[in-house]
């Protein structure tokens, strides 16, 4: 069974996480095909928009576990080749593709898979869903960027407990706290997160690149730079032909035929 599913419809690209048996904890082969599609996301203009989801009732349990030997008296593993060469470019990838990825999670997310859905643009959850930083019940630092996300979305306070305890938050406490965007009933989760993915496949994906880029580089910019930056974007979208389309379907009081160009 391939523990990644891809499928092109309508500009968006829509990636399951298929590990359903492991509650699609990441193994290597999950990490690399995971890497290849969204590397075809990034690399196809028919591409315009990535739903990330999770096959069954987990959207990810991080790591799988069951993969390494740890047990006491076995020999020492360095996790940090792991997080060197797939976590850290996995997260890199998401928030680097220059066109919108929504995340509907479907199931719980912990550890990394917790962290992996906050690197993307929008998040969508069931409320069923929750969100565990699993990694200190076993002994572990919340990554994949968990200590960058967590205090800038939720503030120190949530976030040191949320790391600390490891308790599972749900999914309408995630979106009261501002981890996320919107809590929707189960049943509706994918048909609403399909929507909101198909709409940014319509719009101005160049744009969208560029407002993914202002927003990532604020947390660590004064306000000259940031202003200083908006100005730079704001050439580049300026110049794209969706600027145009844009304009030119406002006046004319229709609906724009975004290219994506
Ligand atoms: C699993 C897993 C799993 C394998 C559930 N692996 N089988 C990066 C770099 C390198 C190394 C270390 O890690 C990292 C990043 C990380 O992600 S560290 C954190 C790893 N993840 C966790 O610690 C989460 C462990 N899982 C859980 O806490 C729970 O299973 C959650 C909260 C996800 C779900 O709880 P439940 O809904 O009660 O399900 P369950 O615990 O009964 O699990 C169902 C099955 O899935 C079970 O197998 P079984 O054969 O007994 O049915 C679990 O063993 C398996 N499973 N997570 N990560």
């Amino acid at each position: 069974m391939a523990s990644i599913l891809v499928s092109l419809e309508t500009g968006v690209l829509t990636i399951t996480l298929n590990r359903p048996d492991k509650l699609n904890a990441f193994n290597p082969e999950m990490h690399e095909r995971l890497r290849d599609a969204l590397d075809r996301a990034k690399d196809e203009p028919e591409v315009r928009a990535v739903l990330l989801t999770g096959a069954g009732r987990a959207f990810c349990a991080g790591q799988d576990l069951s993969e390494r030997n740890v047990a006491p008296g076995a020999p020492p593993i360095d996790l940090a080749v792991s997080l060197g060469s797939h976590y850290n470019p996995l997260v890199r990838r998401l928030r680097e593709l220059p066109k919108p990825v929504v995340c509907a999670v479907n199931g719980v997310a912990a550890g990394a898979g917790a962290n992996i859905a906050l690197a993307c643009d929008l998040v969508l959850a069931a409320r069923s869903a929750g969100f565990v930083q699993a990694f200190s019940k076993i002994g572990l630092v919340p990554d994949s960027g968990g200590t960058w996300f967590l205090p800038r979305l939720v503030g120190s306070a949530r976030a040191m407990a949320l790391a600390l305890l490891g308790e599972k938050l749900s999914a309408d406490d995630a979106v009261a706290w501002g981890l996320i965007w919107k809590a929707v009933d189960d049943g509706a989760l994918m048909t609403e997160a399909l929507a909101v993915a198909k709409s940014l496949a319509e719009g101005p994906t160049k744009g969208y690149g560029l407002i993914k880029k202002a927003f990532h580089a604020s947390p660590g910019s004064t306000l000259d730079a940031q202003l200083d930056l908006e100005r730079d974007l704001q050439r580049q979208a300026g110049l794209s032909e969706d600027y145009r389309e844009g304009v030119s379907a406002f006046k004319q009081k229709r609906k724009p035929a975004f290219k994506g160009k």
